[in-house]
């Protein structure tokens, strides 16, 4: 027996039910599908699922922390997995400055909800790219960048690997060891295949600088390379200004193609400027690249999902054939990206009063963090706990990558209810003056109690 909906009823709703059920039954199996699909409640329908044979997937390593988080009873708990920024009284942040742009917004009655253009929000487009590449940019003036709406700094930089995949004659990408874990599985699924170049050295708690420069030495000429504008999660570590100069020229006499994933723009410094200087060294020698901007963090719209996608190319033409084959990448994945935090951003980048305010909380931000920083080196420092934890001042960023270990993480959570990934990486944006001393009570129980 065929399902059939709403009992005869002939509305297009149902009608297009039973299509979608005859399209099914016709195609998703070699067996015949149309008995595994009966409604009869005699027919053992529970038992022969055509997805019995899914197995469970394993929870995110990141988002899969605040899922634990979540099931845990304890008043004492204290969720530093992901990267979300908190106010001192632990609570989520909504700058000042976006509550007035969603006002404004609001109030204005001329706002519609058709679709945006497949690139997105023209203006927010125009603002993002001033932003990462600095207003005074000639590579702007030359109309040499397309940049497209993306859903956030993960959709921009997926999209920008699936145009790379398709387009671009070398395949490979390098990422740093370690790295954000999403970038492994995004440019893979997109197509790419990923290599790593050397970037961390755990003797140190600093940067590789010799082995990334032998790393991306012998990589392939005009493979692509990962490369965090600022604030390198999970380590917090970043090339000096003089380091960078000495990557940018490598990678311009291999022919290295940069890709910038920058998702803390302003969180490392608390300066905009400052933390876009890497991707505009890159820019300014004429050379092309691409950037994954991602408003998460910086404006605080984690779940607006808005980011930008941009490519620097040598010539107008170029970006603008580049900015077509885009629309073709994007257009079967979302059809559009959506308006509402785009227009959020665009309303505060594009108002002088706005974006000044904006800067003011950004900084703040930022500060809270660094004090969060200095406030657990003293509880350590108070508690005398064994080893150099100078680190923890030294990294930027939201992060701290604390060299704690999985066992080491795991006795934290188990007996202090405190929630971190395993590799020992905590958000420094959730701390709280309260809550410092706890965590260095459990890092410091945790190195001397648990090898
Ligand atoms: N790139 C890097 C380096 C990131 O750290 C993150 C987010 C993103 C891109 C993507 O952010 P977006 O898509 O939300 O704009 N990293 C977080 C969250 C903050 C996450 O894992 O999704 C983290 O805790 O590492």
């Amino acid at each position: 027996m065929r399902p059939e909906f709403g009992h005869g009823s002939s509305s297009a709703t149902d009608r297009r039910l039973n299509a979608l059920l005859r399209h099914l039954s016709s195609s998703s199996s070699p067996m015949d599908s149309r008995d595994s699909i009966s409604a009869s409640p005699t027919s053992g329908f529970q038992n022969d699922s055509v997805f019995s044979h899914v197995v469970r997937g394993p929870e995110d390593p990141i988002l899969g922390v605040t899922v634990a988080y979540n099931k845990d009873p304890s008043p004492n708990k204290l969720n530093l997995g992901v990267g979300a920024y908190r106010t001192e009284e632990g609570k989520p942040l909504v700058l000042n400055v976006v509550r007035k742009a969603e006002q404004q917004l609001v109030n204005d009655r001329s706002r519609i909800k058709e679709y945006l253009p497949i690139v997105g929000l023209a203006e927010f487009n125009k603002l993002s790219a001033k932003l990462i590449f600095g207003a005074d940019s000639p590579a702007i003036r030359e109309n040499r960048i397309t940049t497209v709406q993306c859903l956030s700094g993960t959709g921009s930089l997926r999209v920008g690997a699936e145009f790379l995949a398709k387009h671009y004659h070398q395949r490979t990408i390098y990422i740093p060891l370690p790295t954000w874990g999403n970038h492994t599985k995004v440019f893979n699924l997109a197509g790419l295949s990923v290599k790593s170049y050397r970037y961390y050295d755990p003797a140190t708690r600093g940067l590789n600088f010799q082995g990334l420069l032998e790393d991306l030495g012998s990589a392939p000429s005009g493979a692509i390379v990962l490369l965090h504008a600022c604030a390198h999660n999970p380590t917090g570590v970043d090339p000096t200004l003089d380091q960078w100069e000495r990557i940018r020229q490598l990678m311009r006499s291999k022919g290295l193609l940069p890709f910038f994933d920058s998702a803390y723009q302003g969180f490392a410094s608390g300066s905009l400027d400052a933390d876009a200087q890497s991707v505009r060294m890159f820019v300014a020698d004429g050379g092309e690249c691409l950037a994954a901007q991602s408003y998460a963090k910086n404006m605080g719209l984690y779940g607006e999902r808005v980011g930008a996608l941009s490519i620097v190319c040598k010539t107008a033409d170029v970006a603008s054939r580049v900015e077509s084959q885009l629309k073709l990448v994007i257009r079967p994945m979302y059809s559009n990206p959506p308006i509402h935090g785009a227009s959020i951003v665009a309303a505060i980048l594009r108002d002088r009063n706005l974006y000044n305010e904006w800067t003011i909380e950004l900084k703040a931000m930022a500060d809270r963090i660094i004090s969060m920083r200095h406030q657990l080196s003293d509880a350590l420092r108070a508690r005398s706990t064994p080893g150099d934890w100078s680190h923890i001042i030294k990294q930027i960023g939201m992060f701290t990558f604390t060299g704690l270990n999985s066992k080491q993480v795991a006795f934290m959570t188990k007996e202090y209810h405190i929630y971190m990934t395993s590799d020992g990486r905590i958000s420094m944006a959730g701390l709280s003056s309260k809550t410092v001393p706890h965590l260095a009570d459990a890092i410091h129980a945790a190195v001397t109690r648990v090898v």
